[in-house]
């Protein structure tokens, strides 16, 4: 029987010469590892996960800074057969809270410096083992990996076995653990490979965050499955990135990234003369943006479009012969992957006209962890998953998303949920109510502003607020904008018409 572990495929596509570099970082200290560090590193980690006993299907949740080694503690996970969940580095102590205490890992891996309050969470939640991982190659996990031997056996899976839990927020309540399986992960990474066309000598520069699937999935599955070299940046530093682009042929990045490198000098035509490809996604690219690189660069941006549950759904042609790359289209549905658009009604909407976007195919993710009313709701009867996104086939079948249903804001790439942060607010001393929308940012696509009602009897302050606000949640989640108003526009049914309020306040970050 085949082992259908994701990190089998990986592994098999590293190059014959293991001592090629398969990742240079390209910030801070330059360092070297070769395709055998990670086969060994990998192993080391495994090893040790393997060495702890736990439990079939244990869940391994990690919030460190990004760096190669937290890249490899990712990949021994998959290699050692448990489920990865990475946990973005802005979430503070009321979200990690809550991600332990609902996936209840047996293994969290944090910075040195947040060690003392996360492991104090993780022990009440039960958790045994808390291992720290800093970006300077120190910590716990890597001083007890390095007793283990170096060569290890990967695990035996199916396609159908759980690799990932990546939460996504919900429009109410709270987060739900999108449950990826190796198969959903690989078949996606596959079919990219094909449809991007991939090639010997391609380098990727990988400037994402890896606690998301772009950066952890779409960037790092792609390079190891073509056994690419990555070029990687701890972090996205426009003038950096573009300084390296002589190196490199294929970048990733949302569009917020985009918008910056228009906006650094150091972006020129002559350092993108060795690249292939541009690829956006994770929130909307705006025309503009579109056309500005196409002029400054002489590239023509691919836009895809994907999300937490699916990996990636469509994406506009590589190769000229599937067609134009088109802006303001997030292209075709990949090949393999249903992609059908559906009116209020239920009636499957003609070429042109706007309905729910609905999806199926082997990418599709096997459901909410531990929520299955939640997985009901979001799948049809015949199987098809409700993404939230509304949208159209244009006239020569190109996938147009012109909304969204759900109540949701995409700032530089992550995603914020109104009614998390409302419910914060309407909890601080002196509000009433609150809406919080996502409004025009001329850097972030969208930024976050926040309508606050007082109590009779008080005027909160909006700098309170917001300070308010920071001390609790991620400060990527964090209003950039209060307002206090007498009140909030209602329609007849009593609902805040947020539309109105996106409106009223559009200019408010200048765009
Ligand atoms: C940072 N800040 C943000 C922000 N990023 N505010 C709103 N939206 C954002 N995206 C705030 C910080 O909180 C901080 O605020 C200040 O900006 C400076 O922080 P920073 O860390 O220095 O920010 P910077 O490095 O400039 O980050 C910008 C960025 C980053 C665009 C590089 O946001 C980023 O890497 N975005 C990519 C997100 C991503 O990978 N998404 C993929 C999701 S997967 P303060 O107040 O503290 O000063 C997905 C599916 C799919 O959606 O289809 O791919
Ligand atoms: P997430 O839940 O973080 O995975 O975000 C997924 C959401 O990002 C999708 O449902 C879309 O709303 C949005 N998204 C991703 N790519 C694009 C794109 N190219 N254009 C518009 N929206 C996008």
């Amino acid at each position: 029987m085949s082992n259908d572990n994701l990190f089998v495929a990986l592994r098999d596509a590293f190059p014959a010469d293991l001592d090629a570099t398969a990742i240079e970082t390209a910030d801070g200290e330059r360092l070297y590892y070769t395709w055998r560090d990670l086969d060994r590193a990998t192993a080391r980690i495994a090893n040790l996960l393997q060495w702890l006993e736990l439990p079939a299907g244990a869940r391994i949740a990690v919030q460190t800074e990004k760096s190669v080694e937290a890249l490899m503690l990712y990949l021994a996970v998959l290699r050692a057969g448990f489920v990865y969940l990475p946990l973005n580095t802005a979430y503070q102590t009321n979200e990690i809270e809550y991600f332990i205490g609902n996936a209840e890992p047996s293994v969290v891996v944090c910075t040195g410096k947040n060690f003392s309050w996360i492991s104090r969470i993780a022990f009440k939640a039960g958790t045994r083992h808390v291992f720290t991982l800093n970006d300077d190659r120190t910590g716990s996990l890597l001083e007890r990996a390095a007793v283990q031997a170096d060569e290890h056996t990967p695990a035996e899976r199916g396609s159908d076995d759980l690799a990932a839990i990546l939460y996504t927020s919900g429009t109410t309540g709270r987060s739900k653990g999108a449950m990826l399986s190796h198969g959903n992960l690989l078949s996606n990474a596959r079919t990219l490979k094909s449809y991007w066309g991939w090639r010997t000598g391609d380098v990727l520069i990988h400037a994402l965050p890896i606690f998301h699937v772009h950066g952890l999935f779409v960037a790092s599955h792609g390079a190891l499955l073509n056994g690419s070299k990555m070029l990687w940046f701890g972090k996205f530093a426009p003038r950096a990135v573009a300084e390296r682009l002589p190196e490199a042929t294929l970048f990733m990045g949302v569009p917020t990234m985009y918008v910056r490198l228009l906006g650094e000098p150091a972006f020129t035509r002559e350092r993108c003369r060795a690249m292939r490809l541009f690829i956006s996604g994770s929130a909307p690219l705006l025309i503009e943006t579109f056309e500005a690189f196409r002029e400054r660069s002489g590239h023509t941006i691919v836009e895809r479009y994907g999300m937490s549950e699916t990996v990636m759904l469509t994406s506009n042609p590589v190769d000229p012969k599937d067609g134009q790359r088109r802006g303001g289209t997030v292209g075709f549905p990949l090949p393999g992957v249903g992609v059908r658009v559906r009116d209020d009604k239920g009636q499957l909407a003609p070429r042109g006209e706007i309905g729910g976007i609905e999806v199926k195919g082997p990418n599709v993710f096997h459901g909410y962890w531990r929520m299955p009313d939640k997985t009901r709701e979001e799948f049809t009867d015949d199987g098809w998953f409700r993404t939230g996104d509304v949208g159209k086939f244009d006239e020569r079948g190109y996938v147009v998303i012109v909304g969204r249903s759900k109540d949701l804001i995409i700032t530089g790439g992550y995603n914020v949920y109104p009614a998390e942060i409302e419910g914060y607010l309407n909890e601080m001393p002196g509000v009433a109510e609150s809406a919080v929308i996502g409004v025009l940012h001329p850097d972030f696509g969208e930024g976050v502003v926040a309508v606050v009602v007082g109590k009779a009897d008080a005027a909160p302050e909006p700098s309170a607020l917001v300070a308010g606000l920071k001390a609790k949640i991620a400060a990527f989640k964090v209003p950039k904008q209060c307002f206090v108003v007498d009140e909030l526009p209602r329609n007849t049914m009593g609902k805040v018409q947020k539309n109105l309020l996106r409106e009223k306040y559009r200019n408010v970050f200048g765009a």
